[in-house]
């Protein structure tokens, strides 16, 4: 694991007696230093995830094997995260009934506007989530909300952290004030 670049416990769900409740897939190692922030904060949630890579053009048939048995193991919600053409969030979407969260992730040459574009515009009948380029803060909180629609003690840490972040916001304001 620390071969790849980017990667630290923070990647590990740490529940390991339970069953995933989301897949963390990106199309490459190089996109983990974006998807290990999701990866935080849905360790910091306390919900069970898995991370792995996931290559829609490398590795066609590992796409097709994960998108198709990811309900049946009992994922809940795929975050999908790739560069460039970033065709691999669709292509999953395809293979499933899972919500699906695309991440954008910003390359090399176009700023991830090229992965942006390829991912929020996917055809009628098969719908990705997409989230703002490299936000895979966005994503687990929507793969948060997903599954507090059906288990409240999400939805309980969900208003927790709400609070938080304003309580954030608010002592900053205060230190502005003064
Ligand atoms: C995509 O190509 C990956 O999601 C990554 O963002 C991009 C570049 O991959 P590497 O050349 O760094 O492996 O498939």
């Amino acid at each position: 694991l620390a071969q790849i670049q980017g990667a630290d416990e923070a990647v590990s769900s740490e529940i390991e007696d339970e069953k995933p409740l989301v897949g963390i897939i990106m199309g490459s190692d190089s996109d983990l230093p974006v998807m290990a922030v999701g990866a935080r904060i849905l360790k910091q949630f306390g919900v069970p995830f898995e991370v792995t890579i996931v290559s829609a053009h490398r590795t066609p048939f590992r796409m097709t094997k994960y998108a198709t048995e990811a309900a049946t193991r009992g994922i809940r919600t795929i975050i999908a995260g790739a560069g460039g053409a970033a065709h691999l969030p669709g292509m999953v979407a395809a293979m499933t009934t899972l919500p699906v969260i695309g991440v954008p992730v910003k390359g090399s040459s176009l700023d991830g506007v090229d992965s942006l574009h390829s991912i929020v515009q996917m055809p009628r009948g098969i719908p990705v989530a997409t989230v703002a380029i490299n936000n895979a803060t966005n994503a687990a909180l929507l793969a948060i909300r997903n599954l507090a629609a059906f288990m409240p003690e999400y939805q309980l840490k969900l208003e927790q952290y709400y609070i938080s972040i304003e309580d954030e916001v608010l002592g900053k304001a205060a230190i502005l004030e003064k």
